[in-house]
């Protein structure tokens, strides 16, 4: 049997955009994801929020679900432009009222609430200001970290303040794949400065708010490997471990930004005024400011060989393609790479020496509806589930402060540029009827989750 801790955490995670629905309902204003989705060739399917999970509507009964499954927390998201419906300014009762309602019916029914303030619907509103390039969103933040956190701050285990700002800045803002869609490498910098300054400011607010809750921030830390030892290789894994996780990781842990992206950015050409023009003094102590946790979302491992061919060339590293049957990779193409999340779980409390860590997300993309039995035999998924918390149990014991677990996700939702397409739910949702059916996988995690661990497989 492997063990987890007594006061272990095992939940479920969702994001607000991508279960709510009502999109317009009770005086929300549009974010940036309602307008990207709302433009044509954005998603696949041209799929959108509007509607997702019904969850605004549909909330007591997938707290039952938690319930049935025997998790004891659930990390969800707010819809800032529910509370501030054009970014900043008077509050909307209503939006508070739907999340107080959310956080009652979670504590009534045993689990702990987990905030995650921002998961990438900025309001549209402050989008045409400029949006994260812009220093006054992070400011607009701050006001709104300070409603809800004084609304529910009495009641939250654990405030999030951003999900993944590494897929806010280059997906949103320099790819354009995600919301607004913008692809300009300057603006993506600010962006990442501007997301990572908010986050500073806004946790002694959500402490002096909240103040028997953690308060800490989540970044997606993959596991980047080189194909071989070689000089060259070795830099292709630079440079992609560098942006994705460096970039965030550092500042936050008083590191300030690499110097080798640093380096290599301003190499582009794309900085007229240098890479860091828009941090200003004292920036990075805000941003260095210790929190009571960082969550870690962890999915895959990318195996990088360099296209150089000469010194001079500045061809992007490419990545290994592997064999792709879904034994080891999931319907996103990712690999499975258990192993991953032990390094990488290893890397952040012996390099980073980060304080307490929780797996805010981690789980895989498999499309098993029901089968004639009318029950979802997702056995790739119990697989994937299972060495992931067994490589999580091994990072326990070699002294990692591991605190909690949260599979994503609750539900098959939104999964962004992918709209419906790509199911990772533990629990199977039918997007006509909103019928909900338990997963196998759902069943597995809930039985290690009231057992407090499970046999290795
Ligand atoms: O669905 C996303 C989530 O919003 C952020 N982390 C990764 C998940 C799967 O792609």
């Amino acid at each position: 049997m492997l063990t987890f801790p007594d006061d272990f955490l095992w939940g479920a995670a969702t994001a607000a955009y991508q279960i709510e629905g009502a999109w317009q309902a009770d005086g929300k204003g549009e974010s940036i994801w309602d307008r990207f989705s709302h433009t044509p060739g954005k998603t696949r399917n041209g799929d959108t929020g509007d509607v997702a999970c019904d969850h605004y509507h549909r909330w007591p009964d997938d707290i039952r679900l938690m319930q049935t499954l025997g998790l004891n927390a659930y990390r969800f998201s707010i819809a800032w432009t529910r509370i501030l419906p054009h970014g900043r300014g008077p509050v909307n009762q209503a939006g508070l009222d739907f999340y107080s309602r959310l956080v009652d019916g979670l504590l009534a029914a045993g689990i702990a609430p987990g905030v995650t303030l921002y998961h990438w619907d900025l309001p549209q509103a402050l989008q045409d200001d400029g949006g994260w390039a812009n220093r006054d969103t992070a400011a607009a933040f701050v006001e709104y970290a300070d409603a809800v956190s004084r609304c529910l701050g009495d009641r939250v285990k654990l405030w999030i303040t951003h999900n993944e700002p590494a897929v806010a800045t280059w997906n949103g803002h320099l790819s354009g794949e995600h919301a607004p869609g913008i692809q300009d490498l300057a603006a993506a910098a600010a962006v990442s400065h501007h997301l990572l300054l908010s986050h500073g400011w806004a946790a002694p607010i959500l402490r002096q708010n909240s103040p028997a809750s953690e308060v800490g921030i989540t970044l997606n830390i993959n596991w980047f490997a080189a194909a071989s030892r070689s000089a060259a290789d070795l830099d292709a894994e630079r440079r992609e471990d560098g942006p994705w996780t460096r970039w965030f990781l550092d500042p936050l842990y008083g590191r300030g930004y690499p110097a080798d992206i640093v380096a290599d950015l301003n190499a582009d050409g794309a900085f007229p005024h240098g890479v860091l023009s828009y941090v200003q003094p004292g920036d990075m102590a805000t941003i260095a400011a210790p929190t009571d946790f960082l969550g870690v979302n962890y999915y895959y491992r990318t195996i990088l060989r360099s296209r150089r061919m000469a010194e001079a060339d500045n061809l992007p590293p490419t990545v290994v393609p592997g064999p792709r049957d879904l034994d080891h990779w999931t319907e996103m193409g990712w690999e499975i790479y258990p192993d991953g999340l032990f390094k990488t779980l290893a890397r952040l409390a012996f390099d980073y020496q980060t304080p307490k860590l929780y797996i805010t997300e981690n789980g895989a993309s498999y499309a098993d509806g029901p089968g004639p039995d009318g029950r979802v035999h997702d056995s790739r998924r119990i697989i994937y589930l299972r060495q992931h918390l067994a490589a999580a149990w091994r990072a326990i014991q070699i002294g990692v402060p591991l605190a909690g677990y949260f599979t994503w996700s609750l539900l098959d939702n939104f999964e962004w540029a992918h709209g419906y397409a790509q199911r990772f739910g533990i629990t199977w949702v039918n997007y006509e009827t909103q019928e909900r059916i338990i997963k196998q996988s759902g069943r597995w995690y809930g039985e290690a989750a009231v057992n407090g661990g499970f046999a290795p497989g």
